[in-house]
């Protein structure tokens, strides 16, 4: 498989939380992932939502004020110039991944397909917006509508149960990648974890980088054992 991209090479790459660990993001099954204290079924379900709107609010407040605190680490800048190098763009960034990282790395366009920690959502309305001032992020207190009456908008994340975003597109990519490459993720949570099967099967050369081996590992045509911040500027660099 071409590895060097040419007007033809199609590349799309998958990215979960591992990507952001270097740059101080708790992944979600590491030793101190954010689950513990937390039970998914509490905080990340829409059943734990309409259970205590509080105490998810207040996990996801916490996440969110931890963004601007936080910065994309040599992983991120490593993809973002990777795309910047692509001649027609045929570059595209699909994440689990719901802080803002990779888009200030200088990605364009990452599908965020679990949503993103700076987005709310009105349940009422439906309207989607960026709330990231100061007077957002306070622990307990929650946020209102600007369009409606509603005086509670929920995180716009994807929990678990509910329909991932930008499912088509993401299928539609991954069908016609011809360099697969997936970094920093476990393999656990579908439809993400079915993405490289599918691109697999569909004749891409399928690349794995990630800390330990995803569930999933035996599908890589490569796979590097190792932190994403280290394997990816070399590797990747080649390419170009
Ligand atoms: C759905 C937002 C219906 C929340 C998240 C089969 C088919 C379809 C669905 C299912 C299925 N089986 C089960 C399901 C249901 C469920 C699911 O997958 N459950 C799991 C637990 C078994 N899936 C769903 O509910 C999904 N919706 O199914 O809708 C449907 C039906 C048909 C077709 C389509 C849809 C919704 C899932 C989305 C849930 N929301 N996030 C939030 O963030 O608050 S998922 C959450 O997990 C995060 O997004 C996270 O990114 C994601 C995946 O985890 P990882 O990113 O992999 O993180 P993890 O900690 O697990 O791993 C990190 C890895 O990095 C580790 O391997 C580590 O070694 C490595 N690492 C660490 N440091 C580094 C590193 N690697 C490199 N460098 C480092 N420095």
């Amino acid at each position: 498989m071409p590895r060097t991209p040419d007007g033809e090479t199609n590349i799309v790459v998958l990215t979960g939380a591992g990507i952001s660990a270097e740059s101080g993001i708790r992944t979600f099954r590491g030793d101190d992932g954010l689950w513990e204290g937390h039970s998914l079924e509490e905080v990340a379900t829409p059943y734990g939502w309409a259970e205590d709107r509080h105490k998810v609010w207040r996990f996801y407040q916490q996440r969110r004020s931890q963004l601007p605190l936080v910065e994309p680490n040599a992983g991120h800048l490593a993809l973002a110039r990777l795309e910047a190098a692509m001649p027609n763009g045929n570059f595209t960034l699909i994440t689990q991944n719901v802080d803002d990282l990779h888009g200030r790395a200088g990605s364009n366009n990452p599908i965020h397909m679990h949503g993103e920690l700076r987005l709310l959502r009105c349940e009422v309305c439906g309207e989607v917006g960026e709330r990231m001032e100061p007077e957002h992020l306070e622990e307990s207190v929650f946020v209102g509508c600007d369009n409606c009456e509603n005086d509670i908008l929920r995180p716009h994340i994807v929990w678990f149960h509910e329909m991932p975003f930008e499912l088509e597109r993401i299928d539609k990519a991954v069908n016609s990648a011809d360099i697969f490459l997936v970094v920093g993720t476990s393999g656990h949570v579908y439809p993400a974890a079915g993405l490289l099967e599918i691109a697999r099967s569909a004749g891409a050369y399928c690349i794995g980088v990630n800390l330990e081996p995803p569930l999933n590992v035996e599908l890589f045509h490569e796979f590097h054992q190792g932190a994403a911040g280290k394997i990816l500027p070399p590797l990747i660099g080649e390419w170009y």
